[in-house]
């Protein structure tokens, strides 16, 4: 009786396991078209993958409740208040990864510059 139940009890967990790992690659999914990005509530950077073309300026704006930074990486970091935003200005093509400073292992994004 017992033993019967931790063998459910493993297959359910191997199935949690397996539906977290595809929502999360679901997450990253394609990039997204657009020079805007929303901090989110909570500790998300929406949409997470942006596309856009040389010279274009993207400006990220914090609706969370929480303060948050933009920092793109070899660059300064960029302090983004409850409300406030920020804009950046990518003139050369390249993949760039950037982060939340203050939440670092949460807030990720990258910018694809065309
Ligand atoms: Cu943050």
């Amino acid at each position: 009786m017992t033993r019967t139940f931790r063998l459910a009890a493993v297959a359910l967990l191997a199935a949690t396991l397996f539906a977290a790992g595809c929502g999360g690659a679901g997450d990253s999914g394609e990039p997204i078209a657009t020079t805007e990005v929303t901090m989110v509530k909570s500790y998300r950077f929406d949409p997470e993958t942006i596309e856009i073309e040389a010279g274009q300026t993207v400006t990220w704006t914090n609706e969370d409740n929480f303060t948050h930074t933009v920092e793109v990486e070899g660059e300064e970091d960029h302090k983004v208040g409850q409300g406030e935003s920020v804009e950046i200005t990518f003139d050369e093509p390249g993949t760039y990864e950037y982060v939340c400073t203050l939440h670092s292992k949460d807030m990720v994004g990258t910018v694809f510059v065309m």
